[in-house]
């Protein structure tokens, strides 16, 4: 995508299918962004240099998936002032407690807005949410999401009470 707001990035291929989620709802919202992989442990240098020149690059949002022992979200907040959503991805090992627990425990001074284990389409949803308090375009499509989400909930209990 050219121009995007928001970077997407994951520690591995593997991520993927979980960090997709993240893009879809981007998509649906009308945001531009772009996707890829740094990995803190096996490209430290790619982390660092993608880190410290996102901004200067556009990018408003930086939304870092990683499992394990996930530093990469932390990593790239320490480096940026850009804000950093960590996605948790579920280990085998641990079941994503092991990554929910390296995101989520950052130093004072060192925000990561983490959100649940596997919660990509969340990331997505809350990186929105900040570009929408400068996009009128991205405010409008965040109302009507959250609109159709009420609705569908209410469609369901009323069929339930027939
Ligand atoms: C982390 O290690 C990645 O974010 C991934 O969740 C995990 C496993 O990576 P692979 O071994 O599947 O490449 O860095």
């Amino acid at each position: 995508m050219k121009n995007p707001i928001v970077s997407i990035i994951m520690g591995s291929d593997s991520d993927l299918p979980i960090m997709k989620n993240a893009a879809e709802i981007l998509d649906k919202l009308g945001v531009l962004y772009e996707l890829t992989i740094v990995s803190a442990h096996r490209t430290p240098e790619r982390m660092f240099s993608f880190a410290k020149g996102a901004a200067d690059r556009g990018i408003k949002v930086i939304i870092a998936g990683a499992g394990g022992a996930a530093h990469l979200p932390g990593m790239v907040a320490s480096i940026t002032h850009i804000p950093v959503i960590g996605v948790p991805i579920k280990s085998k090992a641990l079941d994503g407690i092991d990554s929910l627990y390296s995101i989520v425990q950052m130093p004072s001074g060192v925000p990561v807005a983490t959100v649940g284990i596997n919660g990509g389409a969340n990331a997505g949803i809350l990186a929105a949410q900040i570009i929408s308090i400068v996009d009128e375009n991205v405010r409008k499509k965040l109302i009507n999401y959250k609109s159709n989400l009420t609705k569908a909930v209410e469609e369901k209990a009323k069929k339930l009470e027939e």
